[in-house]
């Protein structure tokens, strides 16, 4: 979602946000700004579109200073215009914000009776004239931004700079993520670490409630009550050439390409070890898995579907019942908890806000097992999770999540086939044949991404169309809503998934000559059901577009296209067939020239509502 980044130093910093905001534009790019304070001043520019419009502008405007803030918008109140872009100022005082104040109707009215006017139609505006409410009253930066957050209800992580207090920055924390970088004679802060890459890699993650305040020389941070305390600085081991476009035309196409690697290092340690041991999931973690009696997965988009492949799993070769639910929706019902069931909660950004609310209601609900599977170490979700397991995708850029998705079903295995081996279902030579599998498969996966100029081919003749369907069953049903999802996501074409056996219910109404239904049909014990049911469509007209393996025993047809990946690879067929349905919808994209990397109206790592 929003991008923050901030910098006080000797130098021009205006290059390092600008930088900084380049990196995190894939979170938001609704619009962009910075402020700087400038002697006795603050100035700002600010930009609808992209970074780049608003570099060009800050540039022209001669924009120098050792001291700013910058901000990439998703915009979540108010329309995408200058005005709402951030930072807002009110009188010195400019911030950026990540989040939503859900009080902020209240606190409008009680500024506009203190005589503030408004110049946006943002939630944050009012943060900005709270500040400096609190300013006139005789406080500090720090201490007005420390009593303005126990005002406000809401999430937000807050970047402020004052032309009062030129030497430091102040910034605050509560449901978004925001670090601080540690540099020589300089400091950062920053919503995502790839945004101050080029300058420090030691950090402090911030923790709910905290206030800090950044200077040259200094960071002090403090708790929710205002005492100082002491947080663990890392060291961050993003690499930046995975920050980096490379030779790739876009990061989605770079991190399609990048999942044998992203796979091979995420399996390293089970494959190193030749066995599946509960330690994968962190210290103590057979003591947890062998109490739980079932698992709750709970989820939001492809980390979702990724969860409902693991069902399949789970319950299949563990014999534990397992239960997926989208976390927005778990959040807000009447949930009757089992507390000997493990809380499951998958995230690629660890950020997502849902999810961690959702994690946070089943912990009260008595859940005390818990583990996530996330992408981003030392990320919220995880840190607020019992136990963890680390995909080792590397940082994902495109906003259409594709190594995050296929890392997480490898760890999603991994735990399917370690509570299998803790409740004595799985045998010496079963748990061989899965290690032996999952070597190979950064290998299948590398032989599902040849097939990339057939699938370019059939992506030509999806561009023109207005709708897709997608067919699965079983394991495969969640790969057709995967590739149903990235084909909406990236292409803006409406496509729907159905488990093929529910075709006949309902969807066959859709199907004509003008709907292609790709079908994921690999030689499965349901492919003899499969192929009924693309006999269905054929018999209406529709024209099918199916991926199969080199086992399974249909060929092309009138109206029938065939794609084969290689061998059939068994339980983790999924993983393979996914790379085929993410190959489809980048090619479609790039038929029909849309944004891959930064689809209307999206954005990466959900920190809203
Ligand atoms: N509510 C603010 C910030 C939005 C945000 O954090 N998006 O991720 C706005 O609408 O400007």
């Amino acid at each position: 979602m929003c991008g923050i980044v901030g910098a006080i130093a000797d130098r021009n910093v205006v290059p390092v946000l600008i930088e900084g905001l380049k990196r995190l534009e894939y979170r938001g790019y609704d619009s962009a700004g910075i402020a700087v304070v400038d002697g006795q001043d603050v100035r700002r520019v600010r930009r609808t579109g992209r970074v780049a419009e608003m570099e060009g502008a800050a540039a022209g405007e001669g924009f120098r200073s050792s001291l700013g803030i910058g901000h990439t918008r998703w915009a979540t109140h108010g329309g995408v215009t200058e005005a709402n872009a951030h930072p807002h100022i009110s009188h010195g005082v400019a911030l950026v914000h990540n989040g939503i104040i859900e009080n902020h109707e209240e606190q409008r009215e009680r500024l506009r009776a203190l005589g503030y006017e408004f110049e946006s139609q943002t939630d944050t505006e009012v943060i900005a004239h709270l500040i400096h409410h609190h300013l006139k009253q005789g406080t500090d930066l720090l201490q007005a931004l420390q009593r303005v957050v126990k005002e406000l209800t809401g999430a937000y992580a807050l970047a402020v700079v004052s032309r009062k207090e030129p030497e430091r920055l102040v910034c605050a924390r509560m449901g978004c993520p925001l670090l601080v970088g540690l540099g020589e004679g300089e400091n950062f802060v920053a919503s995502d670490v790839s945004a101050i890459i080029q300058a420090t890699r030691r950090v402090i993650f911030l923790e709910e409630g905290d206030t800090a305040e950044v200077a040259r020389d200094r960071v002090r941070v403090f708790d929710a009550d205002d005492q100082p305390v002491q947080r663990e600085e890392h060291v961050s081991d993003v690499s930046l050439a995975s920050l980096e476009l490379g030779p790739y035309r876009h990061f989605m196409q770079k991190e399609i390409h990048e999942q044998p690697r992203a796979l091979g290092d995420t399996l390293e340690a089970v494959i190193d070890a030749a066995g599946f041991e509960p330690s994968l999931f962190g210290a103590g973690a057979e003591d947890v898995l062998q109490q739980v009696e079932g698992i709750q997965i709970l989820a939001c988009g492809t980390s979702y579907y990724a969860g409902s492949v693991a069902r399949y799993w789970i319950e299949s070769i563990s014999g534990l019942p397992c239960s997926v639910e989208i976390a927005s929706e778990y959040r807000y019902r009447t949930v009757v908890a089992n507390p000997k069931h493990l809380v499951v909660t998958i995230s690629q950004s660890g950020e997502t806000l849902d999810t961690m609310e959702a994690l946070k209601y089943a912990k009260s609900l008595g859940h005390a097992h818990t583990l996530s599977i996330c992408n981003v170490p030392e990320s919220a979700i995880p840190r607020a999770s019992r136990l963890v397991f680390y995909t080792r995708a590397g940082a994902e850029i495109g906003v259409a999540s594709t190594k995050a998705f296929t890392t997480q079903l490898a760890g999603l295995f991994l735990l399917a086939a370690t509570l299998a081996k803790l409740n004595g279902r799985l045998d010496a030579e079963q748990e061989a044949g899965y290690i032996e599998a999952l070597r190979h498969l950064p290998g299948s996966v590398q032989h599902a991404l040849n097939l990339e100029p057939q699938i370019a081919s059939w992506a030509e003749r999806f561009a023109p169309k207005q709708h897709a369907l997608f067919l699965g069953r079983g394991v495969h049903y969640p790969i057709a809503l995967e590739g149903a999802l990235k084909l909406k996501e990236i292409s803006y074409i409406h496509a729907e998934a159905y488990p093929a056996g529910e075709l006949k219910h309902g969807p066959l109404a859709l199907v004509d000559a003008d709907m292609p239904v790709v079908v994921i049909a690999p030689n499965d014990g349901l492919l003899e059901k499969v192929k009924s049911n693309m006999q269905e469509v054929r018999a209406r007209g529709g024209e099918l577009f199916v991926f199969t393996d080199q086992d399974s025993n249909f060929g092309e047809s009138e109206g029938v296209h065939v794609i084969r990946t290689p061998r059939h690879v068994g339980v983790l067929s999924p993983i393979v067939h996914t790379i085929p349905v993410q190959l489809l919808a980048y090619h479609t994209a790039l038929a029909r020239g849309t944004d891959v990397d930064k689809p209307r109206n999206l954005a990466k790592s959900v920190t809203v509502e």
